[in-house]
């Protein structure tokens, strides 16, 4: 067994003042830490985006947080959030980045947006991921990070049909709950999916 950490998205735009501000999303990050310091085949991603992204709601002149009905199923069109190269872009400045050892940019084309480390939403443009975490011999893959609902569920799910064992740390992850029992929901569809949610102190590795 051989296990590879993925923290997803612990930029300054998903924690508390930034633009798309998760609840209480800086509380990954002393988690995601010793998580670092645990498991040494570590990679981060990180939401990075043109401006005038086609997820954000102000490219179509439509209010943050509303739908886009366009798209099957319809997609949350978000404030404008982790712009390429801005302050909300950067990870947490507490965060140990110089642990990892890969840094994952994602959403990066304009038409097409990318919760997952693994594919874009098209659900089938890779980001090179997989290939990267099988070529150094990864089964497994721990989880955490931001948001649960959305980057993290993705992530999880993807590596979970791509047949790698997950685990979400349920304790180092943080949710938007744009609609309530968003969080409770994403965590279900992950089990569903084969994932194993638990908490940090619990991890088997
Ligand atoms: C995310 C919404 C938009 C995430 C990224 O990291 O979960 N959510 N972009
Ligand atoms: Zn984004």
């Amino acid at each position: 067994m051989k296990p590879a950490l993925i923290l997803v998205d612990i930029q300054n735009d998903f924690c508390p003042g930034g633009a798309l501000a998760v609840p209480d999303g800086d509380a990954v990050v002393p988690v995601a830490n010793r998580l670092l310091e645990r498991f040494p085949l570590a990679v981060l991603t990180q939401d990075w985006h043109p401006k005038g992204h086609i997820s954000f709601a102000s490219a179509f002149g439509k209010e943050a947080y509303s739908l886009d009905l366009s798209t099957n199923p319809p997609s949350v069109l978000w404030p404008d959030h982790c712009v390429a190269g801005t302050h909300g872009a950067d990870f947490h400045p507490l965060l140990h980045t110089e642990k990892a050892k890969l840094i994952v940019r994602k959403g990066r084309s304009p038409q097409l947006d990318s919760y997952s480390a693994f594919y874009e939403n098209d659900q089938v443009t890779p980001t090179g991921l997989c290939g990267f975490l099988r070529e150094l011999g990864a089964d497994t893959v721990i989880v955490a990070g931001l948001a649960t609902d959305y980057c993290v569920r993705a992530t999880a799910i993807h590596a979970a049909k791509l047949g790698f064992s997950v685990y979400v740390v349920q304790d180092g992850v943080r949710g938007v709950e744009a609609v309530p029992g968003d969080v409770a929901r994403a965590l279900d569809e992950m089990r569903h999916y084969g994932c194993t949610i638990v908490l940090e102190s619990e991890l088997p590795l």
